[in-house]
């Protein structure tokens, strides 16, 4: 007896880094008849050559006894013996071995980015994540173009690349998800207020991890132009409670990041203020634009009055639009989705777009940059 293909096959894999219920999956066979292989072929390690070759000749496999002698008789008179006892402390092992697998999938797996060699410690620099709707499905002989999970992916994360190495390299920057990241909400793909009903691409579980993993790269680009990352994800129409788990899910991946901070709070505004400038959002679909000045006032008097150059931020109409009011500028910006079935048949016609915004802390400078798709 000695290691056989099959064990030595799931050794190999194994040693490459698979988890076991990878290394399950591929084969096509239980979790418990991998474990087991492992555990046969652990054993073989622990033995030496002579032992092996010991045990080989008396038919001894390893998995099977704890301990004892085995003695061979060979035809010439010699004989053979082995004494053999299984390795102690093998239960820990295989029960830390269960928990890396079970954890694996779950652990905070940032990947540290080189921190930027100059940034201008006097400029921040704010992404907004406009109506991304992730999980939207769109058939090009309805709507004019295709639209699916993997082209959104495709599609966004390569207009923010171009966006981020384009924008200029302020020490902060914020990146803001302005409603509506997720098409939908649930298991059910309809709308969480109107229960209209939506073309989806995808299992909800899956649809929200996409986002997730394209936030995340948004972020890791990010790290690479900027110093500092700030994060706040808002709640819109069609994402409610997913905005909540992404919130959760990216504060949890960057916990203890040391360039990363994100913002958990549930509130539908977010307010800051970087020196005099005072910065604002919310996704749009409850106040009206011009009724925004107003509300920031009222729920920042302090940075109000601190602050001499003001914006608002909202998405939800999914096209451009730009007004002055009580001397604050209310942006209304476009989405680098694609349309679906029901918007194509109505006129709704708006441009895709990313956006940039770089503000100086003394109000001086404000820099905007538009991608269109
Ligand atoms: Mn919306």
């Amino acid at each position: 007896m000695a290691l056989s293909e099959a064990q030595e096959q799931v050794l190999r894999m194994r040693s490459a880094g698979m988890t076991r219920k990878k290394i399950a999956e591929d084969l096509g066979i239980s979790l418990d008849a991998v474990k087991d292989r492992l555990r046969r072929a652990k054993q073989w390690e622990t033995v030496t050559p002579g032992q092996a070759a010991a045990m080989e000749v008396s038919g001894l496999d390893v998995s099977n006894a704890r301990h004892g002698w085995r003695v061979v008789q060979h035809e010439d008179g010699s004989r053979d013996s082995v004494f053999w006892k299984a390795e102690e402390g093998e239960e820990e092992n295989l029960f830390i071995e269960a928990l890396q697998d079970a954890l694996s999938e779950y652990r905070g797996m940032y990947v540290p980015q080189v921190s930027p060699v100059a940034t201008d410690d006097d400029t921040l620099s704010l992404y907004s994540l406009v109506d991304w709707h992730v999980g939207l499905l769109a058939w090009a002989e309805e709507t004019g173009e295709n639209y699916d999970l993997a082209i959104a992916r495709d599609v966004i994360l390569n207009s923010m690349a171009r966006l981020i190495a384009a924008t200029p390299p302020s020490k902060q920057c914020v990146i803001l998800g302005l409603g509506d990241l997720l098409h939908f909400d649930g298991y059910e793909p309809t709308t969480s207020r109107s229960k209209n009903f939506l073309d989806a691409d995808g299992r909800y579980p899956k649809v929200l991890k996409t986002a997730v993993q394209m936030v995340i790269a948004t972020i890791d680009m990010a790290l690479r132009r900027h110093d500092t990352v700030l994060v706040r994800i808002l709640a819109g129409n069609h994402d409610d409670q997913s905005a909540v788990a992404v919130g959760l899910a990216l504060s949890l991946y960057y916990d203890g990041h040391a360039r990363v901070t994100v913002d958990d709070s549930p509130s539908r505004f977010w307010w800051f203020r970087f020196g005099r400038v005072l910065l604002g959002a919310t996704h749009g679909d409850k106040a009206k634009m011009r009724d925004l000045p107003l509300v920031m006032a009222h729920d920042r008097p302090y940075d109000w009055a601190a602050s001499t150059y003001r914006r608002m931020f909202t998405g939800h109409l999914h096209n451009e639009r730009k007004i002055e009011e009580g001397g604050v500028i209310v942006t209304c910006m476009r989405t680098p989705v694609a349309k679906d079935a029901y918007h194509s048949f109505e006129r709704y016609r708006s441009g895709r777009s990313v956006y940039s915004e770089t503000f100086r802390s003394d109000g001086s400078e404000a820099a905007s940059l538009q991608f269109n798709l």
